[in-house]
């Protein structure tokens, strides 16, 4: 579709019209609408960024969810309140620690395996949920040049700032390539994706992990009902293994990680003006095999109280209580073709790291029988 010369108003779908939406032509008159459009760039028709969900919903999401997750037992945060700026630095220098095999794992199987996905799926858009810093995006985004005149490229993140930067990196290095970046949170729903001949969905990193059934299936039968038959999903998945491996992984030599974990309070006393002393808490990691996931945990070293003026309350820890910050499961093939299928998709291809510590899932959004 984006192909033509002419492209029809609808380049979204399920759009939703702002009274104060501003609507922008972008190069030979293809659009994009949203509530909050921050581009296209004065400088670079080709980059286009926008907002989808205000901060100030955002912030109130957060609230809420503070307030609901701890004042259940056991208390408990979400894991996406890790990523602000410097939770998303600290993530960033996890991903090159000796112990975390994922990312570089999951980027040497990309570098293997890039080539042969783009030629299965001929993608004209590739769309990226939760791109970060797009760094092993480069890899699919190589192929995809090579395949493609005008390839399209839509990294999808909550984190604004990161989005602009990796936009802007990425123009500088694939000159043919138009970036569509959006900044919405998912998980509050996926926002309406770019209509185009053939759309490939990246989801990496795992990042599947974090989502406890049946919030796995809920998110992926949400991006197959934004796609079309043909259209397919790239699944990156850590695998079950050895216990001490997957521990390490989670509990690094250097403190990155239990840095990263006790950032989740530091989001918190920012953004809701709460008292969490983070020294107060101990970094727990330990692998439950029964569930198939890693947990990570918070452990109140003595007893004391924190108060969160924002939500007018005050949440007492008792000595060695725990607050459960993050899932990550780990999955094998059967688990993940079970879930694929559950939500629309066949799997078409699943490629394993040599170490079968890591793999890739091909899934086809399958053609209405
Ligand atoms: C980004 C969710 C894939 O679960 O391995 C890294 C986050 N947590 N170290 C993971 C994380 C602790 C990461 N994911």
């Amino acid at each position: 579709m984006l192909q033509n010369n002419h492209v029809p108003d609808d380049v979204f779908e399920c759009r939703t019209r702002h009274p104060r939406e501003r609507r922008r032509d972008v190069d030979d008159g293809e659009r994009m609408t949203s509530a909050s459009p921050i581009g296209p760039s004065a400088v670079d028709p080709l980059l286009h960024i926008e907002q989808h969900g205000t901060p100030h919903v955002l912030r109130d999401r957060l609230a809420s969810d503070v307030r609901r997750g701890l004042t259940a037992r056991p208390k408990r945060l979400p894991p996406k309140y890790f990523y602000d700026d410097r939770g998303s630095e600290l993530f960033d220098a996890i991903c090159d620690l000796p112990e975390y095999y994922l990312t570089r794992t999951e980027h040497a199987l990309l570098r293997r395996v890039a080539p042969a996905i783009i030629a299965a799926v001929e993608p004209s858009h590739l769309i990226e949920l939760g791109s970060g810093a797009s760094r092993k995006t480069r890899v699919l985004l190589d192929a995809l040049q090579r395949s493609q005149p005008r390839p399209v490229y839509v990294p999808i993140d909550v984190s604004g700032g990161m989005l602009q930067q990796s936009a802007t990196a990425l123009r500088a290095a694939y000159p043919r390539l138009r970036v569509y970046g959006l900044v919405a949170d998912f998980e509050e729903g996926l926002p309406p994706l770019p209509v185009g001949r053939r759309r490939l969905v990246a989801y990496l990193g795992s990042s599947i992990g974090n989502f406890e059934p049946p919030a796995d299936q809920r998110l992926l039968r949400a991006i197959a009902s934004r796609l079309q038959p043909g259209d397919a999903l790239l699944l990156g998945v850590d695998l079950v293994k050895a216990t001490a491996t997957l521990e390490a992984a989670y509990d690094d030599a250097a403190g990155l990680t239990a840095e990263f974990n006790r950032n989740i309070l530091r989001v918190i006393n920012r953004e809701l003006g709460a008292d969490f002393d983070p020294d107060r808490f101990e970094h727990v990691a330990f692998y439950n095999a029964e569930a198939a996931q890693v947990e990570m945990h918070l452990r109140a070293r003595e007893a004391h109280a924190v108060s969160i003026p924002a939500l007018d309350l005050v949440v007492s820890f008792e000595a060695g209580e725990t607050i459960h910050t993050e899932c990550s499961r780990k999955f094998t093939r059967d688990v993940v073709e079970t879930l694929l299928a559950s939500s629309g998709f066949r799997l078409e291809r699943w490629d394993e790291s040599p170490d079968a510590a890591f793999a890739l899932a091909l899934g086809r959004v399958e053609t209405a029988a």
